[in-house]
């Protein structure tokens, strides 16, 4: 097997609980044993016990979850407290539910609705699994890097005095397989934990030498576990167990361990699989010549020898209780825990176990093994032989489950009625937002007190300049402005401290939303309500779309603002301009996308979304801002600003029984405005509809087609005439508002951005695209022509 560079020495020294340590140990691997019957059998139940009713195979890891029961039962049983915080790999989620429902927090019914409808989650799900899991996992690598974040977070409430001072710091740890390391965002992660010198961390790596397809590279591991020193975490590798470091000690031992250091991954992974006969035939073929292994191999049949030469550490319960004990400090931890795919069961080893399944014969006989009786494959303690009080009263005093309740809550923070408006004739919403921020941090204010603020190194460039200077960044240690210190002018005031109000990330946009997700989760892992604000340029939304995505499936809450937006960033070109957000806005769940064309709309959402993201059914919400700047309306907002909110409002209301309405999002307005001008020369009645939130709005539609009761922009697009032509412009996707046209079954001619971008100004890319007051007008003329008859 392949030897990383470093092996650290493993310090001895085991829990302190009132049990004697060889109980102790007894209790723990009689459980770990029914971790992983049960976790093998519910997914046999999931998929040869319920009946189907589709044909589909329905899953499951037996030998994923069989690879890291003995990983996951030392920490839930022994080594965490209830302040942890922890990430299972995805395909260890039936072990995860087995621990849970031994601890008394799943039920037997979750258990064999396993990946069915209101089961247990096929990956752990904060959302919709009931039994406290911390961070969803399920798109390999992300729960990972959540748990560095989530640590950064913990450091972030802690320092600032917002979590309660007896709650000692909790360790934030994620139980990785070790292909999980295959994903970049992992090494992004890493590097920004390093920057950000993140502590209370620890990876424990299912180190099983397999993935999906394969075995993996045997050099692989010499370079993750330099890695990892680079980036000064402490490397603890445990490779072999107590039988196989007895087998060393004895004579000959030495080239036994040679032998096995230097086995390829791939041989080991095959003899584990064949059993006893292999290990023996590979052994006296290679070693039969040394005295000390011949008396080895005499002294044990094919089960012990098999036994022996599969006794990795991570399946060796006290080696790995005295690893994970010996760490008391909280420099960051990477546990490299060697351990056997599918241990314990038929095709451990087998390269292609990863979506096996034992077949009913495999099962029958695996559960004579664990002595389970037929008719108690649920029940908690059956097989195992131990008083039944003495495995209750131990489970009972499992630290993890001290606090019953591990969902903290924080109080709502409160928001005032309204947000400042800047004044100002002519400004871009990008401007706006920095500028509101900005004042609301020369506050003092409870809402500036829990907004932070978070950038992959476009911090300047989306406006959160002002805000920085006021509220400064934040860093576990002061650190001083050393432009400022010698007097080098500028506008920037970065002085660091653990009082500052914004983590300044590298460029990876992945980290910002592993961040956000962090962020909008501390008031449920650590007590500390915060109002995260993340800025990043639109297109690049797409470069983190997966943490996006995972961030809103485990209802963290959090604002994204992104600025600039569409070909309105004209000199930059195609490379930055963006297309395809706002769909992403309309389509991800528990984002609300908002698109406002002026600043006191934006006022009015960002007010509304720092009520959204502390409401109970509320979730996050993503202001796709532009850098253009417009003419401001001189108007009353409050009128408007619940239809705002709502997602749209008539700016020029039509007549009643108007044939054309032009419907706009964002920064487009102007043109919008010039059309409609133009317009009402020959249509008087025209209406102009100013579109706030296609997400919003489309929703609601939705939502009152399926209840009954109408919609917000049924009653907006009610006025019109039946046959009446509605023209939407946006600078995204026209798929955007094309559906509007659906809503009263108006014809609709939908503008908008198809083709990548380019550099140039507004007036050339807006012609060139087809979103200029001609295109607006142009695609008004064709409608009118259709309605009286005439062929567009
Ligand atoms: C982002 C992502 N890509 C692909 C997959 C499909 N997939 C599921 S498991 C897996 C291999 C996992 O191997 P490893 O992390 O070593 O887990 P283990 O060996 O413990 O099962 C892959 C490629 C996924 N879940 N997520
Ligand atoms: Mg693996």
């Amino acid at each position: 097997m392949a030897a990383p560079a470093s092996p650290a020495a493993v310090p001895s020294k085991v829990s302190s609980a009132p049990l004697a340590k060889a109980d102790r140990l007894g209790l723990l691997q009689a459980l770990e044993r029914k971790v992983l019957w049960l976790s093998s059998w519910m997914i046999h139940n999931a998929n040869h016990l319920r009946p189907s009713r589709d044909g589909l195979k329905v899953g499951g890891h037996q030998a994923s979850s069989a690879s890291c029961v003995t990983l996951l039962t030392a920490l839930y049983l022994d080594v965490l407290r209830s302040v942890d915080r922890v990430a299972v790999k995805p395909h260890a989620s039936p072990v995860y539910h087995a621990l849970a429902y031994l601890l008394g927090r799943q039920s037997q019914e979750k258990l064999q609705s396993f990946r069915a409808l209101g089961g247990a989650q096929s990956y752990p799900s904060r959302t919709k699994d009931g039994d406290d899991v911390d961070f969803s996992t399920g798109s390999v690598g992300l729960g990972v890097a959540m748990t560095s974040f989530a640590a950064l977070v913990q450091d972030y409430a802690r320092l600032k005095g917002m979590q309660p001072e007896e709650r000692p710091a909790g360790r934030m740890v994620a139980v990785v397989g070790d292909a999980e390391l295959d994903e970049g965002n992992v090494f992004e992660a890493m590097l920004e934990g390093w920057k950000h010198d993140v502590r209370n961390l620890w990876w424990v790596i299912d180190y099983n030498r397999q993935s999906l397809d394969a075995v993996v590279s045997d050099r692989l591991f010499n370079r993750i576990d330099s890695l990892f020193s680079a980036m000064g975490w402490r490397v603890v590798t445990l490779k072999y167990g107590k039988k196989l470091e007895a087998a060393f000690a004895g004579a000959d031992g030495a080239a036994l361990r040679d032998w096995i250091d230097a086995c390829p991954n791939s041989l080991y992974s095959a003899l584990v699989f064949k059993g006893g006969e292999g290990w023996r035939k590979h052994l006296e073929g290679d070693l039969g010549h040394l005295p000390g292994i011949r008396g080895f191999l005499g002294a044990h049949d094919d089960q012990s020898l098999h036994a022996v030469m599969t006794n990795l550490a991570g399946h060796d319960m006290e080696t790995v209780l005295e690893a994970f004990h010996a760490v008391d400090d909280d420099l960051p931890t990477c546990f490299i825990a060697y351990t056997i795919k599918g241990f314990g069961l038929p095709f451990a080893g087998h390269k292609d176990n990863h979506a096996g399944l034992m077949n009913e014969a495999q099962m029958a006989g695996f559960q004579r093994a664990m002595g389970v009786p037929e008719g108690q494959e649920w029940a908690r303690f059956a097989g195992l032989d131990l008083p039944e009080e003495l495995l209750e009263a131990f489970l009972a005093a499992v630290p993890f489950a001290a606090s019953r309740e591990r969902r903290l809550v924080a109080p709502v923070v409160p928001v005032p009625d309204t947000l400042p408006l800047p004044q100002g004739a002519r400004m871009s919403t990008q401007e706006g937002f920095g500028r509101i921020l900005n004042d609301l941090a020369g506050g003092d204010s409870e809402l500036a007190r829990h907004i932070v603020t978070c950038s992959p190194d476009v911090t300047v460039s989306t406006n959160l300049g002002g805000w920085v200077n006021r509220r400064g960044v934040f860093d576990r240690r002061e650190r001083a402005d050393v432009f400022r210190d010698e007097k080098v002018i500028s506008a920037q005031r970065w002085q660091m401290s653990p009082q500052g109000q914004h983590v300044e990330l590298g460029i990876a946009e992945h980290n910002l939303f592993l961040l956000l997700a962090a962020l909008g989760l501390s008031a449920p892992l650590f007590g500390a309500r915060l109002l995260p604000v993340g800025t990043l340029y639109d297109p690049f939304i797409n470069r983190g779309l997966d943490a996006l995505n995972y961030a809103c499936y485990q209802d963290a809450r959090f604002m994204v603002v992104a600025t600039p937006s569409g070909i309105t960033l004209a000199p930059e070109g195609g490379a930055h301009q963006s297309i395809g957000t706002p769909l992403v806005g309309l389509a991800l769940p528990g984002l609300a996308c908002f698109e406002p064309a002026f600043v006191d709309e934006l006022a009015v959402l960002l007010r509304w979304g720092f009520g959204h993201l502390q409401a109970e059914a509320g979730g996050s919400v993503y202001l796709r801002l532009s850098t253009r700047p417009l003419e401001q309306p001189q108007r009353e907002i409050a009128p408007v600003a619940d239809e705002i909110v709502a997602g749209g409002y008539w700016l020029k209301p039509p007549a009643p029984g108007a044939e054309l309405a032009i419907c706009y999002a964002g920064a487009v307005a102007p043109e919008a405005l010039a059309a409609h001008a133009a317009l009402l020369e020959d249509i008087p009645g025209a209406g102009l509809l100013a579109i706030t939130s296609a997400d919003r709005l489309h929703a609601d539609w939705l939502t009152g087609l399926r209840e009954g009761g109408g919609s917000h922009v049924v009653r907006l697009l009610a006025p019109l005439a039946p046959d009446a032509a509605l023209v939407t412009v946006i600078d995204g996707h026209p798929a955007t508002l094309s559906w509007l046209g659906g809503v009263a079954r108006h014809r609709i001619h939908p503008l908008g951005v198809e083709t990548f971008g380019q550099s140039g100004d507004i007036p050339d890319l807006y012609r060139v695209y087809g979103l200029d007051a001609d295109a607006i007008l142009d695609a008004a003329a064709r409608a009118c022509l259709e309605r009286s008859g005439g062929r567009a």
